[in-house]
């Protein structure tokens, strides 16, 4: 029985770690200087949460990824690296709300625009003070299908893996 447990936990933690979503940064391209990819309007199309993953793909020997604060990524200016990665496929995993600035540290490549913003909007949880006259029912705007994906496929998934819980448990 302590086997099948620890078998379930296995598989709810590994759910819980891989259910962010995958963002490739610059899509097909990688991350790269050349054919002038757009990262602005590429991180700006994307709807980032926590837990999503975010893998910079590049040639070592050229590029890499330094993690500055907002003044570094204005200048464009590496030496006050927050983190720094240089793989080559740097998988990184967004934990925190709010704006992840990442460049390119080869000297003139966050000029040349590369260097992207990566921001994770809070999603309005709490519904704003109601005023005299509202209806019960809170008037934040629904959240887009897309905005709700996510969420959606956890609940189906812990949905599943309880009724499998269940099943095993009636089974022994
Ligand atoms: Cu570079």
């Amino acid at each position: 029985m302590s086997t099948v447990l620890a078998v379930l936990f296995f598989i709810l933690t590994s759910v819980q770690v891989s259910i962010g979503e995958v963002h490739k940064v610059g899509d097909s391209a990688g991350w790269t200087t050349i054919g002038n990819v757009d990262y602005k309007q590429w991180g700006a199309t994307k709807n980032f949460q926590i837990c999503d993953v975010i893998v910079f793909e590049y040639n070592p020997q050229f590029h890499n990824v330094i993690q500055v604060t907002h003044t570094e990524y204005k200048t464009c200016n590496a030496s006050f690296p927050i983190t720094t990665h240089t793989t080559g496929k740097d998988s990184i995993t967004i934990n925190t709300y709010g704006h992840h600035f990442f460049i390119c540290g080869v000297p003139g490549h966050c000029q040349a625009g590369q260097k992207v913003d990566i921001n994770v909007l809070r999603t309005p949880s709490v519904a704003p003070p109601p005023s005299a006259s509202s209806s019960p029912v809170p008037t934040v705007p629904a959240p887009s299908p897309n905005d709700a994906a996510p969420f959606k496929k956890l609940g189906w998934l812990s949905l599943v893996l309880q009724l499998l819980f269940v099943v095993v448990l009636n089974a022994e």
